[in-house]
């Protein structure tokens, strides 16, 4: 796994600040501390690391928040640094539907520009583009022919050359007949046959000079660490409508090293390669790489879908269920909820939330509707207390509402699952092992995350 290292320390200091009780210097002392450490043997700068955990101190005690509040607050405050120091600001979209789009690749020999072109191509492939590849690389022995086998693979067409020697011309007639070939997007890789930045630069100063790309992305070896950045600075200076791939961050402690380096001249990282395969390459986005990292996977994404489900919270259900009472009624309403979240589970897995109860995992829509007509059919006695549904019950329910035992029966023992996995939610959240809320969702975000939080034991 990418990362795995730094992965595992900052949830490890996660996972500590969540478990303290309440948060005060010196516990912002040690965690900067642990920070510190684990950013350093990712081989983020020194300046970097301590810019980074003085900017959370600072803030982290600079606050009048209540106790309970401060601890959603650092780890905000970790994850918005963080995203800062590693992640860079999110890359722009640069692709025009409709038209032919120009990617030209540049960077130094055995960054993974080829290898690239192929994931690149896959990738864009995928999202339903008509893809071309042009092989400019008019240096390397067998580079058309690398290229070539590279995009059979995908079935993606590839233009070159491998007797021209010339490659700006080269790569100006080959770009012009894969536009007049109707292709959306057409990923030209260059040679790239340089000692250092300047030459570089102008290389790809002059190719772009010539074909006028959409973007131009600058590959970078992950496994150069902090060296990554004069590279990306020169680049910076070079092109505004460049963006990153950092390739090889498979194999690599150093690969927070080459991120924060590659953020540090403002770029926008726009992909990672994480293997030597085409499928091997991941788009990246700041805020959810971080977000995994911390092991809050997709954070902003939690914060938006939980705003936008709006749920409104019945006190009295919530009453009714901390003394343990829920009735099937409740049960329908918490599946209504789900319907207007969008899933529930999404959030759940977000959360990394343990053992979903079925009820929520299977089809829980399309179960929806033929448990409103059950539940119609059964009297308010049954509602509240379903253990009385025996055989003649379920007979009278089963004509009545025009289903079968087996809606039935899965309805009850959906609701039963339910109801023994909310009961020990309840002993969780008694013990006060419940999970705390997340920082940033706003007052109904909170109020929504504290109603899961004691219905679903986060
Ligand atoms: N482990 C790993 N190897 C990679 C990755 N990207 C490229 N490579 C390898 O790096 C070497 C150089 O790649 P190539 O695409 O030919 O680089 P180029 O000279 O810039 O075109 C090849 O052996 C690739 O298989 C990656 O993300 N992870
Ligand atoms: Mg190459």
């Amino acid at each position: 796994m990418v990362f795995k290292k730094l992965g595992k320390d900052l949830e490890t200091i996660m996972r500590k600040l969540r478990g303290l009780p309440n948060i005060d210097k010196e516990v912002i002392n040690a965690i900067i501390q642990d920070l510190q450490r684990a950013l350093l043997s990712a081989d983020v700068k020194v300046e970097l690391v301590f810019q980074m955990t003085e900017n959370i101190k600072k803030d982290a005690m600079n606050t009048d928040l209540k106790r309970a509040r401060r601890k959603d607050f650092v780890i905000k405050l970790v994850h918005d640094e963080l995203v800062r120091t590693i992640g860079g600001k999110p890359a722009p979209i640069r692709i025009k539907p409709g038209k032919s789009n120009i990617i030209l690749l540049v960077g130094i020999q055995g960054s993974g520009k080829t290898t690239t072109v192929g994931k690149l191509s896959r990738f864009y492939k995928s999202k339903g583009y008509k893809v071309a590849a042009v092989t400019t690389d008019t240096w390397r022995p067998g580079a058309y022919e690398q290229l070539v086998q590279l995009t059979n693979q995908i079935g993606v067409a590839c233009y070159g050359n491998p007797n021209e020697k010339n490659a700006i011309k080269l790569a100006v007639r080959e770009t012009k007949k894969a536009m007049n070939d109707g292709y959306d997007i057409i990923i030209v890789d260059t040679a790239g046959r340089h000692k250092e930045e300047k030459e570089l630069m102008k290389e790809m100063e002059n190719i772009e000079a010539s074909l006028k790309p959409n973007e131009v992305i600058l590959v970078i070896d992950g496994s150069l660490g902090q060296q990554a950045y004069p590279q990306a600075e020169e680049f910076a200076r070079a092109t505004n409508i460049g963006s990153i791939i950092v390739t090889k961050l498979d194999g690599t402690a150093k690969g927070g090293g080459a991120l924060s380096a590659c953020a540090a001249t403002n770029q926008s990282i726009r992909f990672i390669g994480v293997g030597e395969k085409l499928e091997d390459f991941e788009e990246f986005n700041p805020t959810t790489f971080v977000g995994t990292l911390l092991g809050v996977p997709d954070l902003d994404g939690l914060v938006k879908r939980v705003q936008e489900a709006e749920i409104d919270v019945d006190p009295d259900l919530v009453k009714r269920m901390m003394k343990g009472k829920f009735t099937l009624d409740d049960l329908y309403i918490q599946l209504k909820s789900i319907k207007k979240v969008g899933k529930m589970k999404q959030i759940l897995a977000m959360m990394g939330g343990g053992n979903i109860p079925e009820a929520l995992t299977d089809d829980a829509e399309k179960n929806l509707e033929k448990w409103e007509v059950v539940l119609n059919s059964l009297t308010q006695e049954e509602k509240d207390d379903p253990k009385i549904i025996k055989k003649t019950r379920k007979r009278r329910i089963a004509i009545g509402s025009g289903t079968d035992y087996t809606t039935i029966n899965r309805m009850l023992d959906q609701y039963n699952q339910m109801k023994k996995f909310m009961k020990r939610a309840l002993q969780m959240q008694k013990k006060g092992k419940g999970m705390p809320g997340l920082p940033g969702m706003g007052k109904a975000g909170a109020q929504f995350m504290d109603k899961l939080g004691k219905d679903f034991n986060f």
